[in-house]
């Protein structure tokens, strides 16, 4: 399988964090892939039409494209019920704790774009300060939740904890830390995780 990947990427760090828990490695070729939403990469576009990564082309040359749906595919390749439990409330509840993740990236991605990309001039603040509540409101929840998370490593935790260290990587001035301990302090154990250590953001 070939996975196409940007260093700096959250959701690439996803399913790359995804890949070694599963013990998946050896089957996964990384590509280090350039992206960026105005400077579209027309080549990769004939794999991923989205022009996003991450995308998976699996050894039969199907290109599967948008995080949850890769981490699926490569928990069901790992023999299934790894990653995502199969069945029942621990099932929503993983599902629900990745979208809680990828929520937050996705408010903080668009910051990062308006904030990174966006000439100055044609920058809105309160379309940013839209967003920014958004990754308040969703930290807010995760901080009143992380008191019941333990020691579990299922694509929740791995979803929360790459938003998590993502935001340390791009906004490390707001300090999410200050009103939300337990959230710190679950992130602290897991982010100790061979996996988390060996796929760090890079710029
Ligand atoms: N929902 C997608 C989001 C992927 C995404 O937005 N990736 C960013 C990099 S972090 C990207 O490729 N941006 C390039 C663009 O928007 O053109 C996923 O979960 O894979």
């Amino acid at each position: 399988m070939k996975l196409y990947f940007s260093p700096p990427s959250p959701y690439a760090r996803k399913v790359r964090v995804a890949v070694l828990e599963l013990g998946l490695t050896d089957r996964v070729e990384e590509i280090d892939t350039k992206v960026a939403p105005h400077l579209p990469n027309e080549a990769f576009g004939l794999k991923n039409p989205l022009m996003k990564v991450p995308a998976l082309e699996t050894d039969e040359g199907l290109v599967l494209f948008n995080s949850p749906i890769i981490c699926e595919y490569l928990d069901a390749k790992a023999g299934g019920n790894r990653l995502i439990p199969l069945h029942g409330d621990k099932h929503w509840k993983t599902l629900r704790r990745q979208a809680l993740g990828d929520g937050i990236l996705d408010a903080g991605i668009l910051r990062r774009y308006e904030l990174a990309a966006r000439p100055e001039n044609l920058r809105w603040p309160e379309w940013l300060k839209g967003q920014q509540l958004k990754i308040d409101f969703a930290l807010d929840v995760a901080e009143r939740e992380a008191g019941g998370w333990g020691k579990s490593c299922d694509l929740g935790d791995i979803a929360i904890a790459c938003a998590l260290e993502w935001l340390d990587f791009r906004f490390a001035d707001d300090n999410w830390r200050l009103r939300r301990p337990k959230l710190a302090t679950w992130l602290a154990e897991f982010a100790r995780r061979p996996s988390m250590l060996k796929t760090k953001p890079r710029a």
